[in-house]
């Protein structure tokens, strides 16, 4: 049992961190930059500081599809270059200039996005931003752009060129989520550099959630985002064109309608490739759902067990079965094979300075392969952040630090500080040695597997810094990749044959989540 102050007894050691993972590259205010090329679009994904308490792996895994979306609606007419701030290359170029640069903005990477749009438009470039940031607090975002998308980038990038061609750019922008989400392209992957992710096949099948968390940026005012989902053979297309072994889902829940999880399965089977997926734990309410996301290649599933405590959930809003009940569902998802990744939330009104404690038990307990801590952040414009303000306790609007891994509001049962100590704590000792063995499958031959893929993603700080840096990450995930994929595949057809789950866990490709 681990003591419930345990957390507090010592401070914890600062982890070392390479300072191009906390600092955004520097932009020249002295260089007038290149001449402007006609229809060449500049689309960046800005630098945000990375916490040393996690896997700087994490940042590499799969990259968001926010860019490459609206990407596939440019015409043909137009150059476009994609530019990852955070794959260590240095700043985004500018010789010749674009016409237009589109940024994508996020809560924790506004600052950065703004300094680089300001840099832009003051050489010549119009810059259009969208993204989440743009969607909570657009009078902020104004100022920095010469265009705002508002919501769907997909149907509003091709109005937007079209009116830059024609020098009829407006202000603003607005598209809802609320068309046929089988009409969208595929994203343009083909932009990504694909040395730089362990997998470039960044999936996605529907868009929204049947739930509403209070604190989730689905709640976002204003927003609508009904759940939508892509045709199943939309997405195996996809899967197959972008030739990786494995893929990664990024839906807010891909578990939200059973019906279209089973046809998907379905759908994705024959492809013998391998997935991961967030969802919700409500997912084991159908066991036979989980043998065919097992049947169909799903080697693992990010779950937002959020709290381990009743009343916090309710607070939240969140529909989700009883705590006391987590512990078998996460079993139905061992007994098929799929690693869970628990994703927690630390800091709710009904957490007392014991939450850490309990909560690392638990997780070592059910053997949770992997498990993922955020700081409950107040998004603007969410009802949490409504809640906390009119309480009066949001301590400020550094958006930089509403990163989930810093206090930005004082906490009901603890200090800000000792929520900041707690979170690093738990980080520390999950990612310990001893917590890395004591989680270890129970079927011995996926321990080796299992042990190297969780030192890699774990433990390597410094050497997922030298592999983001040196274009390396996916060549050398690939083989242990294939490892995985070939293992799993043999473990599908026993499943298929009937043999009873569990006999030979066939072990795991990455313990991220994203
Ligand atoms: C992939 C992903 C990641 C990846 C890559 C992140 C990156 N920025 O490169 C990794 C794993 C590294 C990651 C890390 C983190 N993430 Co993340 N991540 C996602 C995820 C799962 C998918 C993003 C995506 O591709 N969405 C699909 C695209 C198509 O949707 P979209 O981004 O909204 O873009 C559309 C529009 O907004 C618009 N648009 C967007 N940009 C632009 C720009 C222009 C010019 C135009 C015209 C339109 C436009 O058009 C697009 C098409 O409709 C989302 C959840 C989700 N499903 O969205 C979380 C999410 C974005 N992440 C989140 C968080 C909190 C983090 C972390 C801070 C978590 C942590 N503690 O580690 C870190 C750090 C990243 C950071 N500081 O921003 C939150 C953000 C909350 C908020 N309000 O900002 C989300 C929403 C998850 C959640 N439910 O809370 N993440
Ligand atoms: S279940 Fe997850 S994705 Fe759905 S609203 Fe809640 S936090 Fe957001």
């Amino acid at each position: 049992m681990i003591a419930p102050d345990e957390p507090f007894l010592r401070p914890l050691s600062t982890r070392w961190i390479p300072r191009e993972m906390t600092t955004a590259p520097a932009l020249d205010p002295g260089d007038a930059g290149g001449p402007v090329e006609s229809r060449y679009a500049l689309l960046i994904n800005p630098f945000y500081a990375k916490d040393a308490n996690a896997s700087l792996g994490k940042h590499a895994l799969t990259p968001t599809l926010a860019l490459t979306s609206f990407a596939a609606t440019t015409p043909e007419s137009w150059r476009v270059q994609y530019w990852d701030e955070n794959l260590l290359d240095g700043r985004p170029p500018f010789r010749p200039m674009p016409s237009v640069v589109g940024i994508t903005v996020h809560l924790t990477f506004a600052r950065r996005a703004y300094e680089l749009a300001d840099w832009y438009r003051a050489r010549g470039a119009k810059v259009i931003l969208g993204g989440l940031h743009v969607l909570s607090c657009p009078d902020e975002c104004a100022p920095h752009a010469d265009a705002l998308a508002w919501g769907d980038g997909v149907q509003l990038w091709p109005r937007i060129l079209r009116d830059l061609e024609t020098n009829q750019l407006q202000a603003c922008y607005v598209a809802t989520y609320e068309n046929d989400y089988c009409d969208d392209p595929s994203p343009r992957r083909a932009l990504l550099p694909r040395r730089n992710f362990l997998t470039t096949t960044s999936l996605i099948a529907t868009r929204g959630c049947h739930n509403r968390c209070g604190f989730c940026y689905l709640a976002t005012d204003g927003l609508r985002m009904p759940y939508r989902m892509r045709h199943p053979q939309q997405v195996v297309d996809e899967f197959k064109a972008d030739d990786q072994p494995y893929a990664v889902f990024i839906d807010n829940n891909l578990g939200s309608r059973r019906d279209y999880l089973h046809s998907l399965c379905a759908a994705l089977r024959p492809l013998d490739k391998i997935w991961s997926a967030a969802v919700t734990i409500d997912v084991t309410d159908d066991p036979s759902l989980i043998r065919n996301m097992a049947l169909a290649g799903c080697t693992g599933v990010f779950i937002g067990f959020e709290s381990l405590s009743d009343h916090n959930l309710a607070d939240a809003h969140k529909k989700t079965p009883k705590t006391g009940d987590y512990a078998r569902r996460v079993r139905i998802l061992h007994d098929y094979g799929i690693q869970v990744n628990g994703s927690f939330v630390l800091g709710f009104d009904h957490d007392r300075k014991d939450v850490f404690a309990r909560t690392a038990e638990w997780i070592e307990e059910n053997r949770l392969e992997c498990a993922t801590f955020h700081i409950l952040t107040p998004y603007p414009a969410t009802p949490l952040f409504r809640q906390m303000e009119a309480e009066g306790r949001v301590l400020h609007r550094d958006w930089t630090l509403y990163d989930t891994a810093h206090a930005v509001f004082q906490p009901k049962h603890m200090t800000p500080q000792e929520l900041e100590q707690g979170y690093a704590w738990i980080y520390q000792r999950l990612f310990s040695r001893a917590s890395i063995w004591r989680r270890r499958p129970e079927d011995w031959q996926a321990i080796p597997l299992y042990l190297a893929m969780s030192y890699l993603y774990k433990r390597s700080n410094r050497f997922w810094h030298l592999l983001i840096k040196h274009d390396l990450v996916n060549p050398v995930w690939k083989p242990l990749v294939e490892m995985t994929r070939l293992r799993h595949v043999r473990y599908r057809r026993k499943l298929a044959e009937g043999e009873v789950p569990n006999a030979a866990a066939p072990g795991q490709v990455v313990s991220a989540g994203v």
